[in-house]
């Protein structure tokens, strides 16, 4: 990856993680009231503040136990070196987790989750990184719910300049699949975003939706690379976690994307994702913008999760 780009993303990571990081080391930074010392209590306030971000209760213990150990052999003694200790002990639990394989084209990604979570935000996004690594992309707008999702992919179809296949409300989403693919195929696209609308798990119309979406692709998408990714809203912290597990219990998803990540303190939901649910985390939703997408890399997320 070019060294600009992965500095703008680093960037945009670490600001995207300020409300998590300021929150963990304020707390810290409080118990070790200017002695700049570590000490039972700082570890004791480090847990806290770890679960307050979201890391996970088991994870959090499980690290500070770690840490512990590193500090009695002298080791972490101070908070900058303690700060390194966490990037390390984070950035091996993060690269424990899957990895998200490489977009392969021609490729279908189907983008599903709950409502609200940010799913057409992160379409524009991804479409418009897509675009810019110089693939074709078209839009599918097959949240045909309500007038209002179709008219939000086309404005954000426009303003990034790609291709949007659109069916009045209340058509069959299925259809649109169906013609997205015939576009895109017509067009030489070798990339297909298909929005959908939000849904939970247990509503099981929905589902039954999703799944005949599936055989529409399995039908006319011979060639094209499915991979169904999905959304979570980070501002959920746990909540978000047990989201995730429940919705994939349902429908097979090759990864994730957490959004909103700059709007909450509880930006640890990522390694508690990665270490519980065993899913690939694709990308990191950083802001409302259509740049605002970061590609998920280990220990740089550990890094800006500590602010290092
Ligand atoms: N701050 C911030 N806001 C976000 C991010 N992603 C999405 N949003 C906001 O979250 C709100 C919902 O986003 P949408 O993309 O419409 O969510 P959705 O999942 O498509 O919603 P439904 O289609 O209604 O289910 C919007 O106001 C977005 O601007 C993000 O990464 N950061
Ligand atoms: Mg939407």
């Amino acid at each position: 990856m070019a060294d600009e780009k992965k500095k703008g993303f680093w960037s945009q990571l670490k600001r995207g993680l300020t409300m998590t990081h300021t929150e963990i080391f304020e707390h810290i930074g409080a118990a070790v009231d200017g002695r700049d010392v570590v000490n039972e209590s700082t570890l004791e306030e480090l847990e806290e503040s770890l679960i307050a971000a979201d890391l996970g209760v088991q994870t959090a213990v499980d690290l500070v136990e770690g840490l512990r150990g590193q500090v009695k052999r002298g080791q972490g003694k101070d908070i900058v070196k303690l700060r390194e200790l966490l990037v390390d002990e984070v950035s091996i639990l993060l690269l424990d987790a899957p990895k998200m394989p490489a977009l392969t084209t021609p490729c279908l990604t189907l983008v599903v989750g709950v409502n609200g979570v940010g799913k057409t935000t992160s379409i524009a996004k991804l479409a418009s990184r897509s675009k810019m690594e110089g693939h074709r992309v078209v839009l599918a707008a097959a949240d045909t719910f309500r007038a209002a999702a179709i008219e939000q992919l086309s404005v954000w179809g426009d303003r990034i300049g790609v291709d949007v296949v659109k069916h009045q409300a209340g058509s069959d989403p299925a259809a649109v699949v169906f013609d997205a693919l015939q576009a895109a195929k017509a067009r030489k696209a070798d990339h297909i975003i298909v929005d959908t609308a939000g849904r939970l798990h247990t509503k099981s119309n929905l589902m039954e939706e999703l799944a005949k979406i599936g055989r529409v692709i399995d039908r006319e998408g011979e060639g094209w690379n499915r991979r169904t990714l999905l959304v979570v809203d980070a501002t959920n912290g746990q909540n978000a976690v047990s989201q995730a597990r429940e919705f994939c219990k349902t429908v097979p998803v090759d990864g994730l994307v957490l959004s909103k990540l700059d709007g909450t303190a509880k930006g640890g939901v990522v390694v508690a994702i990665a270490r519980e649910l065993r899913l690939p985390v694709a990308h990191l939703g950083v802001g409302e913008g259509h740049e605002d997408l970061v590609d998920f890399d280990a220990r740089e997320f550990a890094r800006a999760l500590f602010g290092a």
